[in-house]
């Protein structure tokens, strides 16, 4: 079936005894693939003696589609796993990793998420069927282990310029979540898998509140969608291109300079640095300006004694005194 939609791809139509002939198929098992594409939701459309195209739909996440519109080299070009509905995209993609193999670049995508995780045990809420946009990358960065948790970080750039490619004003507030006007639009759970030799992949999970129109009352107050920021729907599919493009970027920079080559992009969108914040952790809350970062991604915030306390995302909430952010 990939390689029939691979060569429907170009949005050509084809005629089937063409598609017979590179396929290397019968008339009777090129009907059969066809039926299967309709089933899964592609959308074919007849059109006459020309032979069969198919038609981009709107919105739609499955895999032959996002395949057309990759502008990537490598992200989004390993295998999509993709159903309507998963407990979680990070826990789907993980145990894919575990039982079969998944090269660099593989995704896990649905519509609805139903048992979607955040950070610290907290719950992701993605409940409205194809309105958000709950994605897990698989990645296999080449970085010492001390800056593994800088993928966070690029994951947050990532997300913040491909909704600013949509006209959108994002900020980034330390270490994982995206903002728009004070409240959260994107949410990132990076988690590692490791084998005896350490860190073999991070799975970077993004969770961006897209086509949304209101949040339940416990959210309301700190979550936004991208159409409740711009007034219109947002492709959840191109959305998905674009920053899977920026991730690409992100990490290749990352790579090469470490948190160097981040750190502009990241701090002119920072609503952390250089603002007033609290520090929420198990033992104490106090409140500063966060100062910098140092090259593991741990915060630096200057207390209102003028003491510089160092601040690691693991373990605490960073929260704005202004609100939410
Ligand atoms: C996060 O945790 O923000 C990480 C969320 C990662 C979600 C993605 S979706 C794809 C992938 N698969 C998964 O299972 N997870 C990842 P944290 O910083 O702990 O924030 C969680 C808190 O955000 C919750 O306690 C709520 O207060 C709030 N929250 C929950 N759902 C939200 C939503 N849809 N929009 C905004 N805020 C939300």
């Amino acid at each position: 079936m990939d390689d029939l939609l691979n060569l429907l791809a170009s949005g050509e139509p084809y005629r089937e005894d063409k598609l017979c002939e590179r396929l290397n198929l019968t008339l009777a098992q090129l009907q059969v693939q066809f039926s299967s594409l309709r089933k899964a939701g592609y959308r074919i459309h007849c059109e006459g003696i020309a032979g069969l195209r198919l038609v981009p739909v709107e919105n739609s996440l499955l895999p032959g589609y996002i395949r057309i519109e990759l502008q990537t080299r490598c992200f989004g070009r390993g295998k999509i796993l993709y159903a309507s509905e998963m407990g979680s995209t990070n826990t789907e993609l993980k145990q894919a990793v575990v039982m079969q193999d998944m090269p660099e670049g593989s995704l896990a995508l649905c519509d609805r998420q139903t048992a979607g995780k955040g950070r610290l045990q907290r719950v992701w809420e993605t409940p409205e069927a194809g309105t958000a946009l709950p994605s897990s990358l698989l990645l296999a960065p080449k970085l010492p282990p001390e800056q593994i948790q800088l993928v966070t970080l690029a994951a947050a750039v990532a997300a913040a310029a491909a909704i600013a490619d949509f006209g959108l004003t994002p900020g980034i507030k330390w270490p994982n979540d995206v903002v728009i006007g004070g409240r959260k639009c994107v949410g990132i759970l990076c988690e590692m898998v490791t084998d005896r030799n350490g860190v073999r992949f991070v799975i970077a999970g993004a969770g961006f509140n897209v086509n949304q129109c209101a949040f339940p009352d416990a959210l309301s107050h700190k979550a936004t969608s991208l159409k409740m920021e711009c007034g219109h729907e947002i492709d959840r599919r191109t959305l998905l291109c674009r920053y899977l493009w920026h991730m690409e970027r992100a990490m290749d920079r990352l790579e090469s300079t470490g948190l160097a080559g981040l750190l502009p992009e990241y701090s002119a969108r920072s609503v952390t640095l250089g603002h007033r914040v609290q520090v929420i952790n198990a033992t104490e809350t106090f409140e500063g300006v966060g100062e910098s970062m140092d090259n593991v991604g741990a915060l630096f915030v200057r207390d209102d004694q003028g003491v510089l306390r160092r601040v690691l995302s693991a373990d605490v909430s960073v929260r704005g005194v202004m609100g939410y952010v």
